[in-house]
């Protein structure tokens, strides 16, 4: 069995998915994401210039053999733009796999542990009121999870994913278009000071049983995080997010020196070398990985089992950056794995991304349910596709009051 072809578009609605489809001679296709938020183009011409003319012809089959190959053959190992487009290539792989052994892609992982799968939605709001509307119309909808982010009464510019303006219990999705980013001002103390009661007013609000993350975006230093941990361990969260710059992986021992609230980290991580010794000292709770550019399947898996070793469950990105393809591929590592958390779910049901994607996966009350069709279980409709362009944008800067650049 032979690869004869591989195609790569670029565009969605309201994002730039960036969607590989690898054609073979049995005329099974598979379909790969490998959309690197605000960075698509790039992933996107490393596929068509260096890695599908040299697809073609090759077994597909191979999955493994064809991830050593381009990873090893690649020599300068790692970096989101590479291990988003082996990612993608990994899903498609799967994705023939599947539909050759006419199975879903989960019972080639060993079959369901669970039948659906806990998700979280983003709550937010300008203020306080604003936020407990945001959350109260995901509790209506049947969520038992929820993210809550909150505007801070005095900081210079809104911050990470609220809305200038109360957002009336609408969903807020960040606006990253343009090529040159917004700028956010940031002040740590005013954080510090005001995010701990504010958590606190959510769940005396909510109760016990609702289930409350909270994401700090990377912006503290370990000393800052820990004291933040600790103050915010009566509230009981589910998780706390990314409470520092991920990179340095000794940072977060300061934290679980300090406190027990269960700390996620990892969105921005594209390979197991970012996060063994986080993993192995037990660092952190919650593996935050996305099968987009943590190199498909095949390296996403090995993360997890390397987790499952150390207690430490997943909780994969699923920003509105990643298409339903790759979702669908964290959707069959959830409901296979021992050590699965929850699942981070946003937007993806509008009536244009549906069209685009057809799929029989379902959400219903807060869970993820995937469908037994072969593969993947995701289509990808082309004459869709032709309607939608590639538009450039860009995270936000964020910068101190003096004038320092920070971290987003
Ligand atoms: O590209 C950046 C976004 O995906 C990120 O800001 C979203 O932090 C995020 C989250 O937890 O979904
Ligand atoms: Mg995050």
């Amino acid at each position: 069995m032979k690869i004869t072809d591989a195609k790569v578009f670029v565009g969605g609605p309201g994002k730039n998915y960036v969607t590989l489809k690898i054609e073979t001679d049995q005329g099974v296709y598979g379909l790969g994401d490998a959309t690197l938020n605000n960075r698509e183009t790039l992933p996107a011409a490393y596929l068509k210039d260096y890695l599908i003319p040299n697809l073609i012809g090759m077994d597909p089959r191979n999955s493994e053999d064809i991830w050593q190959f381009f990873y090893r053959g690649a020599y300068f190992r790692r970096g989101p733009i590479a291990m988003a487009a082996f990612g993608a290539i990994d899903m498609a792989l799967w994705d023939i796999k599947g539909k050759l052994a006419r199975m879903p892609v989960y019972q080639l992982l060993g079959g369901k542990s669970r039948e659906g799968a806990l998700t979280y939605a983003h709550a937010t709001g300008a203020d306080l009121p604003d936020l407990i509307e945001s959350v109260a119309s995901y509790v209506e909808q049947g969520y038992k999870a929820v993210r809550v982010q909150c505007g801070i009464p005095g900081m210079p510019s809104a911050s990470y994913a609220v809305p200038e303006q109360p957002s009336a219990g609408q969903e807020y999705i960040t606006d990253f278009s343009g090529i040159k980013p917004k700028t956010e001002i940031w002040e740590t103390e005013r954080y510090m000071r005001f995010m701990p009661d504010a958590l606190a007013e959510v769940r005396a609000h909510f109760g016990p049983e609702l289930n409350i993350l909270h994401d700090v975006h990377h912006r503290l230093s370990p000393r800052e995080a820990a004291s933040f941990a600790k103050a915010v361990e009566p509230v009981g969260l589910y998780w706390l997010e990314d409470p520092t710059p991920a990179e340095d992986q000794n940072a977060l021992k300061m934290i679980r020196q300090h406190s027990t609230t269960p700390i996620a980290i990892g969105e921005v991580f594209n390979s197991i070398w970012d996060c063994n010794k986080l993993i192995e000292n037990e660092l952190i709770d919650f593996i935050r990985i996305a099968v987009t550019y943590a190199g498909g399947i095949t390296h996403s898996k090995r993360i997890v089992d390397l987790a499952g070793l150390h207690h430490v469950r997943t909780g994969f990105h699923g920003a509105p950056s990643h298409s339903p393809i790759s979702m669908a591929a964290q959707a069959h590592l959830n409901v296979w794995a021992p050590n699965f958390g929850i699942q981070e779910y946003l937007v993806l049901g509008t009536p244009e991304c549906a069209a685009l994607f057809p799929s029989e996966h379902e959400m219903r009350g807060g869970m993820f349910f995937v469908s037994d069709a072969p593969g993947l279980g995701v289509d990808f409709d082309e004459g869709e596709a032709a309607r939608y362009s590639y538009k450039p944008g860009s995270h936000p800067v964020v910068r101190l009051q003096d004038g320092t650049v920070w971290n987003y």
